[in-house]
């Protein structure tokens, strides 16, 4: 049943994540490569399979052989219809166009990254293959090299592979960190394969990337949750610090008020970063925050009280460290939660988010942060 209080939230919190998504923008990247060498399959093993399940991307030249796929803080512009090294004029002629009329737009429509896929299976590398990657770096457009399906015996790659990698390097193409990059992006139970690789572009891909969208990827990408964290312990900062600051001015603590903006924009960045859609982390927010609004309570008395040393000063005012705490004890606790969902937990039967578990995890991190937080301090 939603309250006023509940429907407030909503508003503000998905205005504060909507405000957050614009701000992070998009990461753009270009995928290239012959029919079938497993480009979809990289992008689906690194930024999730939403991508795919979007389905099929809109046109966006006139010619019609270039498809953007959008999905939130990722764009992957893909190839229909024209193959790479055979239709290289065809195929570079309307990704100029694509360029040109991207030239006067903000990055975020940018194309930041092409990655030029090359299965080791195929143990070749055309003449135009090249021609073709050389052209990318000639558009400026930074490209990073990739075999695809490469077996692995233990550690060791396959010397057909490796050599069809020193063939490549022997070419010195304007690659954007010189590296030929050895991937496998699926296990295969039968042969014994494991997936690889797969960390190590991903971190090629930031170096080759603008800075400017290194928080898109951050949120994009699914694998290396290190970063996300990182992004998010620095917005709980920087939200700690203006909650410590703001000092003893007032927490509103009337249930129609329940938490002062900054705190949203907090919870805001981290959902984003998470990669956590509008509507499942305005469920999650609710369900979370509502672990301490029950019986009519406000969330800051109810949770305020896990805070060592706060007693029950919930009357109007309270003190710089305890805003702060308090402040930096949600954040953990909602990043907690992110990242569980955005690890495909929490779920209830049927795929929806369960509210108990969300609850009860938000409320668990938040009692030992709140705990630590005031004993290292
Ligand atoms: N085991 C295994 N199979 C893979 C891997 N990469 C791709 N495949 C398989 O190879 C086939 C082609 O992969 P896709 O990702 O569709 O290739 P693509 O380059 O996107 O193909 P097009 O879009 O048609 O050009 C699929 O059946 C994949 O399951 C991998 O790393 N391991
Ligand atoms: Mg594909």
């Amino acid at each position: 049943m939603a309250t006023p209080a509940d429907d407030w939230f909503r508003q503000a919190f998905g205005k504060a994540w909507k405000d957050k998504a614009d701000e992070v923008g998009r990461f753009n990247l270009a995928i290239f490569g012959k029919t079938g060498v497993g480009k979809s399959t990289l992008v689906n093993a690194i930024f999730g399979t939403e991508i795919a399940q979007t389905g099929i991307g809109e046109p966006v030249t006139r010619q019609a052989h270039l498809y953007l796929h959008q999905s939130g803080t990722l764009g992957v512009l893909d190839t229909r219809g024209l193959e790479v090294g055979t239709d290289n004029d065809a195929l570079l002629a309307e990704l100029r166009d694509y360029l040109h009329g991207m030239r006067r737009k903000p990055l975020s429509e940018q194309l930041h990254v092409a990655w030029y896929c090359v299965r080791a299976g195929d143990r070749r590398f055309e003449t135009t293959e090249a021609e073709f990657v050389r052209a990318l770096a000639e558009l400026g457009i930074p490209v990073i090299l990739v075999l695809t399906q490469v077996p692995r015996s233990g550690q060791q790659v396959h010397p057909d592979a490796e050599a069809l990698a020193a063939r490549i390097a022997d070419l010195r193409l304007p690659i954007a960190d010189g590296l030929i990059h050895y991937t496998m992006a699926l296990a295969d139970e039968f042969t014994g394969q494991s997936a690889y690789g797969l960390r190590e572009l991903l971190d090629a891909t930031f170096r080759g990337a603008p800075a400017g969208v290194a928080h898109a990827i951050t949120a994009a990408q699914r694998i290396d949750f290190d970063r996300k964290r990182e992004r998010a312990e620095a917005a709980i900062k920087v939200a700690t610090g203006a909650a410590t600051t703001a000092g003893a001015s007032p927490i509103p603590f009337s249930d129609a008020a329940i938490l002062v903006p900054l705190q949203l924009t907090m919870m805001a960045s981290i959902a984003v970063t998470y990669g956590i859609s509008l509507e499942r982390s305005t469920a999650a927010s609710l369900a979370a925050t509502a672990a301490a609004t029950t019986a009519g309570r406000s969330l800051v008395g109810n949770l305020i009280k896990f805070i060592p040393g706060a007693g029950t000063a919930v009357a109007g005012t309270i003190n710089a460290t305890i805003a702060g705490t308090f402040t930096y004890a949600m954040g953990h606790a909602w990043l907690r939660v992110c990242e569980r969902i955005a690890r495909g937990e929490l779920r209830a039967v049927g795929g929806a988010l369960d509210s108990d578990s969300i609850r009860r995890v938000f409320m668990d991190e938040f009692k030992s942060q709140a705990a630590r937080r005031k004993l290292s301090s």
